[in-house]
């Protein structure tokens, strides 16, 4: 892609609205353009990173076994009057009158719609478990939205449901979701800590909030740090490995500020042990049981003639928020630089070549490079103004390709000016650049 060519609305100095560094780079690059309090376009930049997110999060659903499909955004009242959270929701719901003058809403959550789904269309307990997930835009009426599409009030999705027989089933299906929410933030080079949390309006009680380190995250969490250390690699999708993967974490304090008690916090962790800090939630599960499938009578028949109601949880990922936490976690503040972890990264590497009026030698360079590039499924943004080098190498340090091939007058011969961000110049020829990155791609 040429730079000259990208819609990328690029601002010079830091919008005043902005609080926080996430905000301020998304709108400085050109990411995302405030439409109305909370709610936002995504533009090439900002729309490319949150969809190489949401295929991330695709695969490893996939890969413990749920369904994707996808549920509508708009949904009738009558469900909701059903499970009770029609009144409930209060102003947080957007409410919308069709034509004929029918309560309908802009969903928030689809526990109750994914419920009406399965109990007409399924009736035994031979069909069980099922994970569904889709992802799709929510809205929430957020009285104070900030920071943002980090709180926004239209915001993207990932959410998923389960269904079983059992509370023993389950609680396997919980914990696959547990282990597939820890695989899926650590492919997007994120730490994130599963802490013990409320509920809230979704209901039930039990529930793990995933958080990943951060000063200006909304969450004040308090936990053992030796909980930073573990991993889980070893886990397979088996009843026994996983809940023993569960236990791991959960030996280890780790809780949100609702769940806090400073008695048990002091008593179990010891004091060089002991963290208070602030997070972003970037996910959330929910065990609830039968709460929507007795109000919404939602059974399946059991082996011997009887009836019972099927046991849910909700599985949720803040899709768009998460290009945000991103952000948060690896900006360099200090230097304006950004590194998007290669697997997400908008561009994979960028090309910039110094340009003058009467010579095209640089540029022309870069268009083969890119060539090659293009061959190996190496994604590259090559800046082709005539800008000075100095606002060129700022430019893509705001964009935040994690290499940078940079191609002067000099650069003659086989060797190149190869770059990762954050780290040294190094003199490389393309076919060793193209390993690297390869390579690199390989592991995420
Ligand atoms: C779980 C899936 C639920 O809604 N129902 C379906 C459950 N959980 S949740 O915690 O309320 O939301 C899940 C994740 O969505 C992100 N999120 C938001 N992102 C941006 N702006 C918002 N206003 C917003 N609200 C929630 C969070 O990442 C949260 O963990």
């Amino acid at each position: 892609m040429l730079l000259s060519k990208l819609f990328i609305p690029i601002l010079k100095n830091n919008p005043s609205e902005a609080k926080i560094k996430s905000h301020q780079l998304m709108l400085r690059a050109g990411m995302i353009k405030q439409a109305s309090a909370g709610i936002y376009s995504w533009l090439p930049l900002g729309f490319k990173v949150m969809k190489k997110i949401e295929e991330i999060v695709r695969q490893e659903q996939n890969k413990i076994g749920a369904q994707e499909i996808l549920m509508p955004t708009i949904q009738s009242s009558e469900i909701w009057k059903e499970s009770g959270r029609y009144e409930d929701y209060g102003e947080e719901m957007l409410r919308i009158k069709d034509r004929q003058n029918r309560e309908m809403l802009y969903g928030p959550t689809n526990e109750e719609q994914v419920t009406e789904i399965f109990r007409s269309s399924l009736k035994s307990y031979k069909s069980l478990p099922q994970l569904l997930y889709h992802i799709q835009w929510k809205f929430r009426d957020e009285i104070r939205p900030r920071f943002g599409i980090m709180r926004g009030r239209e915001f993207y999705m990932k959410d998923a449901y389960s269904f079983d027989v059992s509370d023993e089933d389950a609680f396997y299906s919980y914990n696959k979701f547990f282990l597939s929410y820890l695989r899926t933030f650590k492919r997007l080079s994120l730490t994130a800590i599963p802490m013990a949390a409320d509920t809230g309006p979704i209901g039930g009680n039990l529930s793990h909030e995933f958080i990943i380190l951060a000063d200006t995250g909304e969450s004040k969490i308090f936990t053992d740090k030796r909980i930073f250390d573990l991993n889980s690699n070893d886990t397979k999708l088996e009843k026994n490995s996983l809940q023993q993967m569960r236990k791991k974490y959960e030996q280890y304090y780790s809780v949100t500020d609702e769940k806090f008690n400073k008695e048990e916090f002091e008593k179990v962790v010891s004091e060089e042990n002991r963290l208070i800090t602030k997070g972003i939630e970037v996910g959330h599960i929910f065990y609830f049981g039968d709460k929507y499938s007795k109000a919404m009578d939602a059974s399946v028949d059991l082996p011997g003639g009887k009836k019972d109601f099927v046991k849910m949880g909700s599985y949720g990922i803040g899709v768009s928020r998460l290009v945000g936490a991103i952000i948060e976690a690896k900006y360099d503040d200090k230097n304006e630089i950004m590194k998007w972890p290669l697997s997400v990264a908008p561009y994979d590497i960028a090309l910039i070549p110094m340009i003058n009026k009467n010579d095209s030698s640089a540029l022309d360079k870069a268009i083969n490079i890119n060539k090659e590039l293009v061959k190996n499924n190496i994604d590259s943004l090559i800046d082709d103004t005539e800008e000075n080098f100095s606002s060129k190498i700022k430019k893509m340090n705001l964009i935040g390709a994690p290499y940078q091939i940079i191609i002067g007058k000099k650069s003659d011969g086989n060797l190149l000016e190869f770059k990762e961000i954050g780290k040294e110049i190094e003199n490389l020829t393309l076919a060793k650049i193209i390993e690297i990155i390869k390579k690199q791609k390989n592991l995420n």
